[in-house]
């Protein structure tokens, strides 16, 4: 079964689109679960990109094409985590988006598809998302949690913006306040006063499950 990871993984960083998406559809034919295929397969092989990126060996047409590969896998997993919703009564609503001046959305998507299935009612508002947006959006649909991603160091302080402008309003306890994306840490999570931080999209769920327990005994 470790073969069918490595030949994901090699093909993406390869950037042999159509054999990713064939091979993706064979690991789910096996029954293989999609959160397996991302986290053995897919996402190294967008870290390794990366690493070719960095290095100049790759250029940004190489990180759109694998880019492009990894969301159509994505488009063929989805079904199957929306398939274990767990309940029809959302537990919890959530607000989600990446920060402005930030258009890496694939991360941000798997948590959005992954807070779903986990029972949230998520109204996703896309990349680049200004501070103004998330907490009017928070407002109208009276979210419990603001969910933000960030993978660039030099879009990650915009978090710290909708936490500012939500005590601005006099509203900072109305919401909880959720980030994670690759640069992000723990640390900078308690530094910008965020409620919660999570690694990955597993965590995530978990963690937002912790804030809205959290925010019913307030
Ligand atoms: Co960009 N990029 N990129 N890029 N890109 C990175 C992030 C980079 C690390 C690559 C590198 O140099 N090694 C680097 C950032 C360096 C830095 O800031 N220190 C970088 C750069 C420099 C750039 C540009 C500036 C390049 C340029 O133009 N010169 C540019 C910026 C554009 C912009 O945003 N304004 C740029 C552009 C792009 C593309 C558009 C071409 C494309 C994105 C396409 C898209 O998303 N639709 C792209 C890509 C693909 C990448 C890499 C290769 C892959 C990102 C990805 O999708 N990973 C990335 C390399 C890397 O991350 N090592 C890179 C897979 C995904 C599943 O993982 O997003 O980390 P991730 O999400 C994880 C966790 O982080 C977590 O859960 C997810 C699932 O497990 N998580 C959360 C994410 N959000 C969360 C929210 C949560 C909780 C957990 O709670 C709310």
């Amino acid at each position: 079964m470790s073969d069918i990871f490595e030949e994901i993984r090699k093909s993406l960083v390869e950037l042999e689109y159509d054999k990713v998406i064939e091979l993706v559809k064979k690991a789910l034919d096996q029954n293989i679960h999609p959160l397996d295929i991302i986290d053995k397969a897919l996402s190294p092989a967008m870290r390794e990109v990366g690493d070719l990126f960095e290095k100049g060996e790759y250029f940004l047409a190489e990180l759109v094409t694998a880019a492009e590969a990894f969301k159509e896998c994505m488009e063929l997993m989805k079904p199957i985590l929306l398939k274990e919703k767990a309940s029809l009564k959302p537990i919890g609503v959530v607000v989600i988006g990446t920060v402005e001046g930030d258009l890496h959305d694939i991360g941000k998507s798997i948590v959005a598809t992954m807070l779903e299935a986990g029972g949230f009612q998520v109204h996703d508002l896309g990349v680049d998302v200004p501070a103004e947006k998330f907490v009017e959006k928070a407002l109208e649909v009276n979210a419990d949690i603001i969910a933000m991603s960030a993978l660039l160091t030099t879009t990650m302080l915009n978090m710290k913006k909708v936490i500012d402008l939500l005590k601005e309003k006099g509203i900072r306890d109305k919401f909880k306040v959720l980030i994670g994306g690759a640069p992000i840490t723990e640390e900078f999570a308690k530094e910008i006063g965020a409620d919660g931080y999570a690694e990955d999209a597993v965590k995530a769920v978990e963690v937002a499950k912790k804030l809205v327990e959290e925010l019913r005994k307030q």
